[in-house]
């Protein structure tokens, strides 16, 4: 298939629906004439984008995600893994391998680490060059604890804020990790590709099937923490997570984070990809197009918090002792305070080292739970004066949803 032709998520889906359905009817000796004829009257009857059930296209798509992920874990969107947070309670600060939210656009390739190569060229470099896995592992390594967070994260409160749904996985909060990342800073693999002085946007792709790529400014790629990961918490990156390399951009939306990265493209001009064109920019009523971008292009994530509690769930009623966690791409975390009264009243969290900025930090307070149905309400402030904003205006696609939100919990 060409990828081109499948970038709008849904079509990669169908195909892949498409594909397995028809493997399927012939197994059960329909033929290939019957079987369209069958397909084309279902497109027309029901519209073609959404031909197959939502549960249909999950198995079309196979093993979209390698790794278990029981339902106690994540909440399941197909391809995309939401991390449950109540999981959380009682772990440390980072987020163990087992645990971390997966987001494919596609579904995990499988990479031979033998063949593979990271390919660098383009106009920003002197000439292309080409590094195997242990020449990688050979250049000189750092460590940095940082999370990783898609930019849909939290895309489900647009429907409760605005009455409608934004396009995409209905996220709550689970859509962010925290782990140690071990890798080659870019800088490190950029000077030996020779990059000129000249070179404006590094723009790193993927091995999926869709090329997965998305451009980011020299100026970020030169950052000490830009990495080309290849450990996650101590252990080879998994295979859901990028095995055998992906970029860590702290900071930024999830999307710039490229997965079984192959081939990096250094350029001289802005480049673009349908992945800061058409998707990971801003589209809504109060935002205007940016050519030939479709709206404001987006880069980081933003504050935003989240409880260690299930959501919608229940808990005994007893004096107990709530978690959560909060995140900015700005900095460090300043304050965080909660409302068990629907924002009447506020009371501040303790907070817990490490308070570490474009990871996050662990707060807590007391809570004489009683019976009934209860929502609880967290605001937080960074050391820049962010905080987190009463709402966000609707965009389509419905990134960056960081307002203070309910979260409801039932004491039994
Ligand atoms: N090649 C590639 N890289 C990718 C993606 C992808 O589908 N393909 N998904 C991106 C998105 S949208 C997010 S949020 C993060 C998720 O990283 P994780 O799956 O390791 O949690 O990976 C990013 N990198
Ligand atoms: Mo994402």
């Amino acid at each position: 298939m060409e990828y081109e032709r499948l970038i709008r998520e849904e079509d990669y889906l169908q195909s892949r629906a498409d594909e397995y359905v028809w493997r399927r009817a012939k197994d059960l000796g329909v033929s290939r004439r019957r079987f369209f004829q069958i397909l084309a009257a279902a497109g027309a009857a029901a519209g073609l984008s959404h031909r197959l059930s939502p549960k249909a296209w999950a198995q079309a798509a196979a093993t979209p995600v390698i790794k278990p992920t029981p339902k106690e874990l994540f909440n399941d969107f197909g391809s995309n893994k939401e991390m449950r947070w109540e999981n959380l309670y009682e772990r440390g600060y980072l987020v163990p391998n087992d645990l971390f939210f997966v987001r494919n656009h596609t579904r995990t390739p499988s990479v031979d680490v033998k063949k593979w190569r990271l390919k660098i060229e383009g106009p920003g470099v002197q000439g292309t060059k080409e590094f195997s896995y242990d020449e990688v592992l050979s250049m000189p390594s750092v460590s940095v604890i940082r999370y990783v967070e898609c930019a849909g994260n939290g895309r489900s409160f647009f429907a409760a804020a605005y009455g409608k749904k934004a396009d995409g996985t209905q996220w709550k909060l689970g859509g962010i990790g925290v782990a140690e990342w071990t890798g080659v800073p870019l800088t490190e693999v950029l000077d030996r590709a020779g990059i000129k002085k000249s070179a404006r946007d590094v723009m790193p792709e993927g091995l999926d099937d869709l090329k997965v790529r998305r451009p980011m400014p020299v100026a970020k790629a030169l950052e000490a923490d830009t990495l080309l990961v290849y450990a996650m918490n101590g252990q080879p990156l998994p295979p859901d997570h990028g095995f055998p390399v992906r970029t860590l951009v702290p900071g930024w939306i999830g999307v710039a984070n490229i997965k079984w990265v192959g081939r990096m493209e250094v350029s001289e001009k802005p480049l673009f990809s349908p992945w800061n064109t058409d998707t990971y920019v801003l589209i809504g009523p109060e935002y205007k197009p940016e050519p030939p971008a479709k709206g404001p292009v987006l880069s980081n994530q933003d504050l935003k918090s989240a409880l260690e509690l299930p959501w919608d769930g229940e808990v005994s009623a007893e004096r107990r002792l709530v978690r959560g966690r909060t995140w900015s791409p700005f900095g460090k975390i300043v304050k965080v305070e909660y409302s068990l009264s629907q924002g009447k009243s506020w009371q501040t969290a303790k907070l817990r080292e490490p308070n570490i900025a474009a990871a996050w930090v662990r707060w807590d307070f007391d809570w004489e739970a009683k019976p009934g149905k209860h929502t609880i309400r967290v605001r937080a402030t960074d050391e820049k004066g962010n905080t987190q904003p009463d709402g966000v205006p609707f965009n389509q696609q419905g990134y960056l949803y960081n307002a203070v939100v309910d979260h409801p919990i039932t004491v039994t």
